[in-house]
């Protein structure tokens, strides 16, 4: 076992704030690093180092793998943690990584490298008896093979990057005469995005459900499962509701998914978290897709229902730990929701919105969780993702978690800039949603940016200019020694000092 003494986090915003604070408690050094245009952020300011990595695009500081690793080496950082996104799922980062003798805290990069070949996967999930979609063993070039196998699949089908991962570059085909055009767009979709062409055929599944397994793997060949997360409700293939558990898995149907999941882990000798990806049809059939090798996004809600801190765990799985629990150690304990708060416009297509946080005011309270990488006043960079926030709820019922949700997307206060709250209490309020009976389809199926109670736009203007005066009015009384609600504040604190000084 070696003990991690400082970690760098090759990461940005919310998640970046989110491993430091495991760090923290576990007495571990913290080091950022930021771009240009990350300056003033908070990951930045929480860290108790933070070194300059280059330019605000990603390609010239987050996603460079010789200034992140000379970076870790200057500060004498002895880990490296990657977040999600950026070099988090870079086989070749993780190797690097380990040739500079400092810990990736993840899996290892033949691990990684393995699982980020699709049709690498499905072999392995197909030779130890975990349930697959009909579909092509090999990557598919010529017409007239694809013709062959499609034929043999069944119509509707799927072509699917090798390489890809998350939905990108999938197409799907009704019929024969389609599958010529769509395979040779789909190869060239696959050579730009991921600079392998390789595309396979897979059986088209209509309406599932998105449903992936949590695992964790220790370097001594243990591996747990915590359970799934239901990830139907997205966008474009990106996700916005996630909760745990799913409201349609049966005890058994859990039980055999998980080890479904945790068999395939230990088939590719996988230590550090990770997610094993299916697919359930109507008569909840479910089928492995993909794995994920990172920590994902949608944590929080595994966090909130088993008690345990994935970031942490990460940590003492990268210091060679054993696992310090056992499958049947960990139980479900209530219900969780994540909502993901973007920075677009709901009622204008989602697009984008970039601006200033005029007012910035997180919801608190009971059952509330919000991990997030912005304040009042900040910018938001329009050079990485518009997620601004994660919301999560927990509570002891499904119901009451939903309830928490809304209650908590009320009580968010934003202004500058329009964000996805709107859409988050359509779904809390949708009866498909409260009943359960969804599929990754919902957005499509029952949203329309009419359907959003439309707020005053000029009100919420004025609203903020007023809040923003009265701010800036408070500022200048206590400056001049003026009677204010600072004033009254810093007094509340003396008194508190005064009487429990310890
Ligand atoms: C599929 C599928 C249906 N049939 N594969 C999306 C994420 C990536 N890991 C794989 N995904 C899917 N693969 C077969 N054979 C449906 C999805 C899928 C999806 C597809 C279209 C629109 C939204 C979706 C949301 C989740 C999953």
């Amino acid at each position: 076992m070696k003990r991690i003494k400082k970690i760098l986090v090759a990461n940005r915003g919310e998640i970046a704030l989110r491993i430091m604070r495991s760090a923290k408690e576990m007495g571990i050094g913290t080091v950022a690093v930021y771009s240009q245009a990350d300056r003033n952020a908070l990951h930045v300011r929480y860290a108790d180092e933070a070194i300059f990595i280059g330019d605000s695009p990603a390609s010239e500081s987050y996603l460079n793998m010789e200034k992140i690793i000379s970076a870790a080496k200057r500060m004498k950082a002895d880990a490296i943690h990657p977040g999600y996104g950026f070099l988090s799922e870079n086989s070749v980062f993780a190797k690097k990584v380990k040739d500079a003798r400092i810990i990736f805290i993840g899996p290892s990069s033949d691990a990684m490298e393995l699982l980020g070949n699709k049709l690498a996967a499905k072999a392995i999930a197909k030779k130890y008896n975990v349930p697959i979609l009909p579909g092509t063993a090999k990557a598919v070039n010529k017409i007239d093979e694809a013709k062959k196998q499609a034929k043999a699949i069944g119509y509707p089908v799927l072509i699917k990057a090798a390489a890809g991962g998350g939905g990108k570059g999938m197409r799907t085909v009704e019929s024969e005469k389609m599958l010529e055009e769509n395979l040779a767009r789909a190869m060239s979709e696959a050579k730009s995005a991921f600079g392998d062409e390789s595309v396979f055929i897979e059986k088209y599944i209509a309406s599932p459900r998105h449903i992936e397994i949590q695992i964790l793997g220790d370097a001594h060949g243990n591996v747990i499962h915590l359970f799934e997360r239901e990830c139907s409700i997205q966008r474009r293939h990106q996700k916005v509701i996630e909760e745990a558990p799913s409201s349609v898995l049966t005890p058994l149907l859990r039980e055999k998914m998980g080890t479904c999941a945790v068999t395939l882990a230990k088939a590719c000798g996988y230590s550090n978290a990770g997610t094993v990806e299916f697919l359930l049809d109507e008569k909840n059939n479910f089928y492995f897709l993909e794995m994920n090798t990172r920590l994902q996004v949608e944590h929080p809600v595994t966090e909130m229902i088993t008690g345990i801190d994935l970031a942490k765990e990460q940590i003492h799985i990268a210091q060679g730990e054993k696992l310090s629990f056992r499958q049947d150690e960990i139980k479900i304990r209530g219900h969780a929701i994540e909502a993901r708060i973007y920075a677009e416009d709901a009622t204008n297509n989602f697009l984008p919105d970039t601006g200033t946080l005029i007012q910035y005011k997180t919801p608190r309270g009971n059952g509330v969780r919000v991990d997030d990488g912005y304040e009042a006043g900040m910018e938001i960079p329009v050079y990485y993702d518009s997620m601004l926030a994660k919301l999560i709820a927990h509570s002891s019922t499904r119901s009451n978690a939903i309830t928490a949700m809304h209650r908590a997307l009320n009580d968010y206060i934003i202004s500058g800039i329009e964000t996805t709250i709107p859409f988050c209490r359509f779904v809390m309020e949708h009866p498909a949603f409260t009943s359960g009976k969804f599929d990754t389809h919902f957005a499509e199926k029952y949203f329309s940016h009419e359907k959003l109670q439309r707020h005053n736009k000029a009100e919420e203007e004025i609203a903020a200019i007023a809040a923003a005066l009265a701010f800036s009015e408070t500022q200048q009384n206590e400056t001049n020694n003026i009677s204010s609600a600072g004033t009254v504040s810093k007094w509340r604190n003396r008194k508190y000092n005064e009487e429990f000084d310890f």
